[in-house]
Parts: C-alpha cells; structure tokens; sequence
C-alpha cells in the first residue's frame, strides 16, 4: 500500500534537504511524534551529516512557528492551522482540518479517510525509500505501538522482534519512558534518547544513556507527583460533585490525573488546570458523564480558548493565562 506514493514523497524530501541549511523539525510530543522525530534525524546524520532544531509541539505548533528561523520545516505527527509556505514538509495521520495550498503533507487519510496508520509508520516507510532504516525499525514499533496501529504496520513490527528479540520484553518499558514526552515542555531529550540507544545498537540501553537516563529520573519524579495530586483531589471529590482544581506543577500531568480521576469519580464533573511550565497558557482538562454539559461548554467557549480538543466525554484545551479568572466564574455557573 502506498509504495508509489512514499517514493515520490521521499523525493520531494530528500530535494528539498539537500537545498536548505537549516533544518527544523516541529513534533508533537508524545511517542509517535518523538518516534517520528527520531528516524528523521537518524536519516538526516546519516546521508547529509545534518544536525536539525527540534522543538516540540503540545497543540501550539502555530504558537511554536510563529519564532521559526529555519529554511526548511517538518511538521510531525500534528498539522499547523495558519501557517502554509511551500518550505514546510508536514506528515500527520491526523485528521485534516484545512488542505494545505503551499505546504507538502503526506496523509494517508487524503486517500482513505478509514486508514489508520501511526506517523512513525509513515516516516519510516517514506525513508526507507531513501536508505535502509530497517536499523532503526525498533524505534517506528514504539509510536506504532503507543498509537495503536498495528494492524496497518505489521511489516515493520515483525521487522522488529526478528532483528532485536529484546525488543518484546521491554516494549512496554519503551513505550511508557517514551511517553514522558506528553508530560514535559522539551520532549526533545526523548528524541535524543532514542538516538543514542539507536547508534549504540539496542533498545535495550533505553534508559542507560545520558538523555535517556535523565528522562528516567523525570519520569519518577513525574509519577511521585501524580500520586500527590491525586491523594489531595481524593479528598476534595469525596464531599463535592464539581470541582475546579489548579495543579502547580512544572509538569503537564493534568491529563493523566483527570483521566484517572474519571475513572474512580464516573459520575462528577472534574475540571483540573495546569500550567506546566508554560509561561503564557494554561490547560485545561474537563471530566464529565454529561455529554450535553460538555458539548454546551465547549460551544460557549469556542470565543475564549486558544486550542481545543477531545470527544464527548473528555474535553482538554488551553487559554492564555489572564483569562484563568473569567474561566473559572464562567464554570462556576454553568456547572
Ligand atoms: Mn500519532
């Protein structure tokens, strides 16, 4: 499937490279946009002894372009909505909000809005129409795992537990420590992570090397402070029905703390607020068992919020920081 049109993408890439100095490269943090991310800058040391930027992107990949410098632009695994030049190379799996003008994108869903395939999926396959990345195969399974398509990428899985055997016992470990990136401003150190444990030779050093060790240590740091969080939002949910709550952390955990609360709470409305790092945004999550409370939220806020995004049950978006008060008067009432 596709073999026509990875091959002729592959070309458009590989010219446009070879024309531009200085490479960036946009991803969405989580494990298939770092994944992505990875094989591309394996392919760029590799044949032109490129080093790119790489900045990651949590939603604001228009926010993040707007300060670009480079000549060249990849926008993976995330598509942007106001910016189109033909110096951007986008490869999304996502849904298509706008079709570019100037951009290239590569979307399996242009063909077959059914298709189902992980961008680290498409990366990989479009490369390896360039040089031979079967070597990096292992890193394409994570994103392919992580975003659940493995039924559409089975080559290169099976690639996978055939040249590293190891692989199967810590894919779960991979796909986990991988996945910090959703909870971290610069999710680039995963990026590197996974290229020093591919110029070693094994996934297994995942973890053992400089990047990958730090994330590690950040991970639990991370999964210490989930726990803290949650004890405290335990307590408030037990005596009340809606709750606003801000978290302080440098971390974006309040996706994973929501979520984990709606599981124990199916039947209250949870609003949890976090800024992570973040200077000027803060995020916003909504739990609630009222698809309709959700809907009529979101129709109402369309005006305030900078992103948005989620299905009926589970609602996340950001706003900029001086709007925090009027947002939560807004909630107070409607809820
Ligand atoms: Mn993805």
């Amino acid at each position: 499937m596709f073999q026509k049109e990875f091959e002729d993408f592959s070309k458009i890439i590989e010219d446009k490279i070879k024309n531009s100095k200085n490479i960036g490269i946009y991803f969405d943090s989580d494990a298939d946009g770092c994944s992505a991310a990875a094989l591309l800058v394996i392919y760029l040391l590799k044949k032109f002894n490129k080093y790119p930027v790489l900045v990651s992107c949590y939603h604001d990949v228009d926010n993040k372009l707007i300060d670009s410098t480079n000549d060249l632009i990849f926008v993976l695994d995330a598509q942007p909505k106001k910016f189109d030049s033909d110096n951007i190379i986008i490869i999304d799996h996502h849904l298509i909000q706008k079709t570019p003008k100037k951009s290239f994108l590569f979307n399996p869903l242009i063909h077959d809005k059914n298709l189902y395939i992980a961008t680290s999926c498409l990366v990989y396959n479009i490369l390896d129409k360039l040089i031979d990345m079967s070597k990096a195969c292992w890193i394409a399974s994570i994103g392919i795992k992580a975003d659940k398509s493995e039924e559409s990428c089975e080559n290169i899985l099976k690639l996978t537990y055939d040249m590293y055997p190891e692989f199967k016992d810590i894919e779960n470990k991979l796909i986990n420590l991988t996945s910090t990136s959703r909870n971290i401003q610069d999710a680039s150190i995963v990026v590197n992570g996974l290229i020093e444990c591919y110029n070693i030779g094994s996934p297994s050093f995942f973890g053992k090397t400089v990047s990958s060790a730090k994330l590690l240590k950040i991970n639990k740091e991370i999964e210490k402070e989930i726990e803290k969080v949650l004890t405290d939002l335990e307590k408030i949910l037990e005596t009340k029905n809606n709750v606003i709550y801000k978290i302080n952390s440098r971390f974006n955990i309040q996706s994973i703390v929501s979520n984990k609360l709606s599981i124990i709470y199916p039947s209250k409305n949870i609003i949890v607020c976090n800024s992570g790092s973040n200077k000027k945004i803060m995020y916003l999550e909504l739990r609630s068992k009222e698809d309709e409370l959700l809907e009529r939220l979101c129709v109402r806020l369309k005006d305030l919020v900078e992103d948005i995004g989620g299905h009926k049950k589970a609602f996340g978006f950001s706003i900029t920081k001086e709007k925090f008060p009027e947002i939560v008067n807004y909630f107070k009432n409607a809820l």
